[in-house]
């Protein structure tokens, strides 16, 4: 037995299905979780000797590459001060510089600790704000366990929703409407339903919990278009695309600027961080200034901004368009090659992001990313891991190119694609 194995049997009795988030458990391609020792660069290494190149980089933060040298250095010298105050840090008020510099919607920003409480205050913050009640979001968007959006379709999209889990009594998720992503005719038809009721649009302006669906020409736009019309907010969850599409998030990369973003991942370079921020006069209505309320003892905590603050600046210097070219001609080149193995293969794309779904229809929105036929998924997954490539457990998430890996570790991968048999 191997020592993951092991390992992974001895975390069954003390933590929930041995993990302490669900997707890591590998339940959905039938294999045990690698546990892993450390990490550098674009590789990650198992507790057993193994070196694998890793594309999940922590679901979406280490773009510049694992245990980089400059957050490593930043961490040790914040580490040397001691690890937390309670107080006002300097290095808050640094990183909310970084933060509010980089991002159009961003005048003001306020630190938490994960994307979910991000997402979650920024909900609050929203209702608060309009006083209104209902919020729109759409099918296969992942904002976090967030309560509100733990909800599946009603009766059906665009009608009000039921509990997606148990523990969310109905009442919690009566106010959410699902729509379905991309399709903006279904949401302007929310609208002149009942769009004097809508608090807010929460969107993943490319959408990163289906595997990677971009937005079609115009719907962020349109989505833009509409808030502004009902006096609706519109709220860009970022936590994926921040600092990974652009410098300038989604935001900057579509030119559409949201009333709030909700951030997470690469702002804490590793270390758990969210923030959300917005307009000076919506992020005015947080307490202690307004009278809505949110508060985390380790929100802003002094080593976390340092790896976030050394992030973004790290960031700054990185060339974007060059990672985005060479992640488009790694995804072509993995589609070119299960394509002639006689497979059905879609390629979404953007910016350091790929999804391959397998499937003959373009994947647009969650309904057409679960035709994906999820058996060829599990053999790619475990035909690219035996080969020490490191990929997602699920068809539903990204696949992450990073500033650290290159044409050695993109050569590997696509051989080891071209060795899987089917
Ligand atoms: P966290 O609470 O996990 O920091 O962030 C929640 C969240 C919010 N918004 C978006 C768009 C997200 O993708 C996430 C979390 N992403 C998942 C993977 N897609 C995290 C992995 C996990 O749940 O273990």
């Amino acid at each position: 037995m191997s020592i993951s194995q092991d390992l992974f049997n001895t975390a069954r009795e003390l933590i929930p299905g041995g993990v302490n988030s669900p997707v890591r458990a590998c339940g959905s391609v039938g294999m045990h979780p690698l546990f892993i020792d450390r990490a550098n660069g674009p590789y990650i290494y198992s507790q057993d000797g193994d070196e694998l190149i890793d594309y999940v980089m922590s679901w979406g933060p280490m773009i510049l590459g694992h245990n980089h040298p400059g957050v490593r250095s930043a961490l040790e010298k914040a580490m040397e001060k001691g690890s937390s105050f309670g107080a006002p840090c300097e290095a808050e008020v640094e990183l909310a510089r970084e933060i509010t510099s980089a991002l159009p919607g961003v005048d003001m920003v306020r630190m938490v600790n994960s994307g979910t409480e991000a997402t979650m205050s920024a909900l609050r913050l929203a209702r608060g704000h309009t006083g209104r009640n209902k919020v729109v979001k759409f099918t296969g968007c992942y904002h976090g366990h967030v309560d509100a959006f733990l909800a599946s379709a009603g009766s059906g999209a665009a009608t009000l929703s039921i509990p997606g889990t148990p523990g969310v009594p109905p009442e919690v998720v009566s106010q959410t409407i699902l729509a379905d992503y991309n399709n903006l005719e279904q949401v302007q038809e929310i609208f002149s339903r009942e769009g004097e009721e809508i608090a807010a649009i929460f969107v993943e302006p490319a959408a990163g919990n289906m595997g990677l669906v971009p937005p079609e020409p115009g719907f962020l736009e349109g989505l833009r278009k509409l808030t502004h019309q009902y006096g609706a907010l519109l709220v860009f969850d970022e936590v994926i695309t921040g600092f990974r599409l652009s410098y300038a998030g989604a935001q900057g990369h579509y030119n559409v600027v949201p009333d709030l973003t909700c951030l997470g991942k690469i702002i804490g370079g590793g270390m758990p961080v969210g923030a959300y921020g917005g307009k000076k006069e919506i992020m005015r209505k947080m307490a202690p200034v307004g009278d809505i309320y949110q508060a985390g003892t380790l929100a802003g905590n002094p080593l976390a901004m340092s790896a976030g603050i050394a992030t973004l600046q790290a960031l700054q210097e990185m060339d974007y368009e060059t990672l985005e070219q060479k992640t488009r001609e790694m995804g072509l080149e993995l589609k070119k090659t299960l394509e002639e193995k006689g497979l059905p293969v879609q390629l979404n794309q953007l910016a350091s992001i790929i999804t391959l779904f397998f499937c003959q229809e373009p994947v647009k929105d969650f309904s057409s990313a679960k035709n994906s036929d999820q058996s060829l998924f599990c053999k790619f997954y475990s035909g690219m891991r035996e080969q020490n490539i490191y990929l997602a457990p699920s068809n539903f998430e990204c696949t992450f190119n990073s500033f650290a890996h290159g044409p050695k570790e993109w050569e590997k991968t696509l051989e080891a694609a071209r060795n899987i048999k089917f």
